[in-house]
């Protein structure tokens, strides 16, 4: 079944259930970008594909597939905090877990580390057309979300950014999925800053964009918050 012709069918069970756009409300199926430019089309992207693919993986690649050269699409941030930070080998650094979690917690590089790591040889797409398949490593966000016990209630983490105008966010179905890391090390290395050393989300199920770098606070909440980042969509869904 093409994607089109599945994405038919599931419009037509959403207006079957009632209203279209009410039934989409209910079962927490309109993306919170859904009354900007994307409107109803976003709505119908994100509904159909969180109906048929919440639990669906993204492809893994083997080995031998790893790309040459990976695309640096950024320099290392020119911050001075962030250079300050880095001049130390990052020893100073922190990832600041809080909102809707029973014990709000705080992680140097070595917690994380010591954490159940896991890899995954995966596709990163460029919205602007390159791509490239590397294997990166890192603790599956699922697991840093159990252990601050993060709230059923909550419907978000917004993935915050060292770099300005970088913050964003993801839902509960991306942020619980077993392949959403939150990733250290690339290709057998630490994670470099050209790539959101020290630490960066993998999102490989969207577009590259949600793949945020030099995260530095993960805030689990109710709300998408203000992933402000876009003339893109909230949800990049591949
Ligand atoms: N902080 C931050 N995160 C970011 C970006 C950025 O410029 N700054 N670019 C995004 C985009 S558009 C893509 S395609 C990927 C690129 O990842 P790479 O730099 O490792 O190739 O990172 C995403 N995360
Ligand atoms: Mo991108």
């Amino acid at each position: 079944m093409s994607r089109l012709t599945r994405r038919r069918l599931m419009l037509g069970g959403l207006a079957a259930a009632g209203s279209s756009a009410a039934a989409a409300h209910r079962y927490g199926l309109v993306p919170p970008d859904y009354a900007g430019l994307g409107g109803l089309g976003e709505t119908a992207t994100y509904a159909a594909q969180r109906l048929l693919t919440a639990n669906s993986m993204a492809r893994e690649f083997s080995r031998s597939q790893i790309s040459k050269t990976p695309f640096p699409n950024t320099q290392p941030l020119q911050l001075d905090p962030y250079k300050k930070l880095q001049a130390d080998g990052f020893r100073a650094w922190r990832l600041v877990v809080d909102g809707m979690v029973a014990n709000p917690a705080s992680f140097s590089m070595s917690d994380l580390r010591a954490m159940p790591a896991k890899s995954q040889i995966t596709q990163l797409v460029c919205e602007e057309g390159w791509s490239f398949i590397a294997e990166w490593v890192g603790v599956p966000l699922q697991h840093i979300l159990r252990e601050v016990g993060a709230s059923p209630a909550a419907r978000y983490v917004m993935t915050r950014s060292m770099e300005p105008g970088w913050s964003d966010s993801i839902d509960m179905a991306d942020a619980w999925h077993p392949q959403t890391f939150m990733t250290y090390a690339m290709n057998g290395a630490d994670l470099t800053p050209g790539h959101g050393g020290p630490l960066r989300i993998r999102v490989p199920r969207q577009l590259g964009y949600k793949s945020v770098k030099f995260i530095d606070r993960l805030t689990v909440s109710d709300r998408p918050g203000d992933s402000s980042v876009y003339i893109y969509s909230w949800y990049a869904g591949i």
